[in-house]
């Protein structure tokens, strides 16, 4: 079964931290199925999403380029007010299923495709299309589930179980209720499929984010009295911009600390979930006999602030919120256990996962392939990392004016963050030196030449396949 190139699983989940896995050093969450993928494959320590908000940021992990390029600068739902052009995905964008649906792969996805026309089968996937739109505007193929299972759906509208503190969450009675199990099950089921294809599964997990609904089992495992507030919880931003004080994800100053930490619980027994579900993937690939020539890669499409900063999602260039897990394995054929410590961004992961298979975009990116430095355990070139986005309001459907939601553009170059600002005050910090990002050195006139330079470099990132909405930047 399966053809001569490597197969690829695609897991990509939901608003999950880059630092709230096992084999990234964190000391409460369990994630011994992930922790194992990483042991035998690739491990990126630094890897930036090139947008800290969801339809952004997916369509880069899937096409290579920056938001400028594939200019779905908004999220896709049906609470948009946006102009439609500006909130799916383009007809005519380049994706890695289009690109391994050409190269004869069976291609299927399940969950969330968040990108546009939902119910519309798309992109290469086409013949396996098991997407829910979750936001409640039907038909919704994983809302039907649970009707036809006669289990409460938790995820539409609001529950009496659900508690809010910074994020909603709840516990659940029954293991039908959880939107990753059914996902995995999707996918189990496409693994059955499979033919003398090589095939590409993309599994995109809505978890972590809200609605954090798990067991209670779970719960259980992280007691709320060894869970850490945050070291930036009480930051009151002095010297940072406006917009970061305005932004919908700060929390109000008299937040409940018990039950933000009870909050957190949630989020980890989630994570833990999440990892239950990835071991039964793999059990079912190593079933087949196809975990040796199968590259899993597990990412996310951004992070989760979780209470640093006295902030909660994402929508901001902190390393919270821009960082992400990004595991790849392949057995067959990279190394074990590699860390990789250089930068990646959220446009290098889609021409990487393309060349171990053989295969390359033939449209212009703005990423590039590192499958030579990992396939021979060495690090990737250190370059210039970006990412792009709008204005609170125009992410959060308040404004539709093209100014608002395409407003700032971080870049990441060695040791320092430059974030380029169109509407409020520039930021430039050290994260080696002040790695809470504490102290924004843009006002520093000794940091002039630093910031010159940050803007020649996006300057010749956004012209690189742009600029579209970002010529702004070229005046700066
Ligand atoms: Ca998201």
């Amino acid at each position: 079964m399966s053809g001569t190139r490597p197969n690829l699983i695609f897991i990509l989940c939901d608003q999950l931290r880059f630092d709230c896995l096992g084999y990234a050093g964190h000391s409460l969450v369990e994630t011994p199925n992930i922790d194992r993928l990483a042991e035998r494959g690739v491990a990126f320590e630094t890897a930036y999403c090139a947008s800290p908000v969801c339809s952004p940021a997916r369509a880069s992990w899937l096409t290579g380029t920056y938001p400028h390029a594939h200019q779905q600068l908004a999220n896709y739902g049906p609470e948009r007010l946006v102009p439609e052009a500006m909130a799916v995905m383009r007809p005519d964008a380049v994706t890695l299923g289009d690109v391994f649906k050409e190269a004869g792969y069976w291609c299927g996805i399940a969950g969330p495709w968040h990108l546009g026309h939902d119910h519309q089968p798309q992109h290469g996937f086409e013949e396996f299309w098991r997407v829910y739109r979750y936001q409640g505007d039907h038909p919704d193929i994983l809302f039907d589930y649970f009707d036809r299972e006669g289990v409460p759906n938790l995820y539409e509208g609001k529950h009496p179980t659900i508690l809010r503190h910074g994020m909603d969450y709840t516990p659940i009675a029954d293991p039908r209720q959880q939107r990753t199990t059914w996902t995995i099950n999707q996918g189990l089921e496409f693994l059955d499929t499979l033919d003398d294809r090589s095939f590409f599964l993309y599994l995109s997990v809505k978890d972590p984010h809200p609605l954090i609904a798990v067991s209670q089992e779970l719960i259980d495992k992280y007691p709320i009295d060894k869970i850490d507030l945050p070291k930036t919880w009480k930051d009151d931003l002095a010297g940072r911009p406006d917009y970061l004080k305005n932004d919908v994800g700060r929390m109000s100053q008299d937040m409940d600390e018990t039950g933000f930490r009870t909050m957190m619980a949630y989020y980890f027994a989630l994570i833990t979930h999440i990892d239950d579900q990835v071991g039964r993937l793999m059990d079912h690939l190593e079933s087949l006999g196809l975990a040796d020539n199968t590259i899993v890669t597990f990412i996310s499409d951004h992070g989760e602030m979780l209470g640093e900063h006295h902030a909660i999602q994402k929508r901001m260039f902190w390393e919270a919120s821009v960082r992400v897990p990004c595991v790849v394995s392949w057995p067959a054929g990279l190394p074990s256990g590699h860390l990789v410590t250089t930068p990646l961004g959220g446009v290098d992961l889609a021409p990487t996962l393309l060349e171990l298979c053989g295969l390359s975009f033939e449209n212009s990116i703005d990423g590039r392939s590192v499958a030579q430095a990992i396939r021979e355990g060495e690090q990737s070139d250190c370059v210039p990392i970006f990412s792009e986005i709008g204005t609170s309001d125009g992410i959060n459907f308040r404004s539709t004016e093209p100014e608002e939601l395409a407003a700032r553009v971080m870049v990441r170059d060695g040791d320092w963050k430059y974030i380029m600002n169109r509407t409020d005050d520039d930021e430039l910090y050290n994260v080696s030196v002040d790695p809470l990002e504490l102290t924004n050195l843009a006002a520093d006139a000794d940091q002039a030449d630093r910031i010159t330079h940050g803007q020649s470099l996006i300057r010749e990132m956004i012209t690189h396949t742009g600029p579209g909405y970002y010529a702004w930047c070229l005046d700066a």
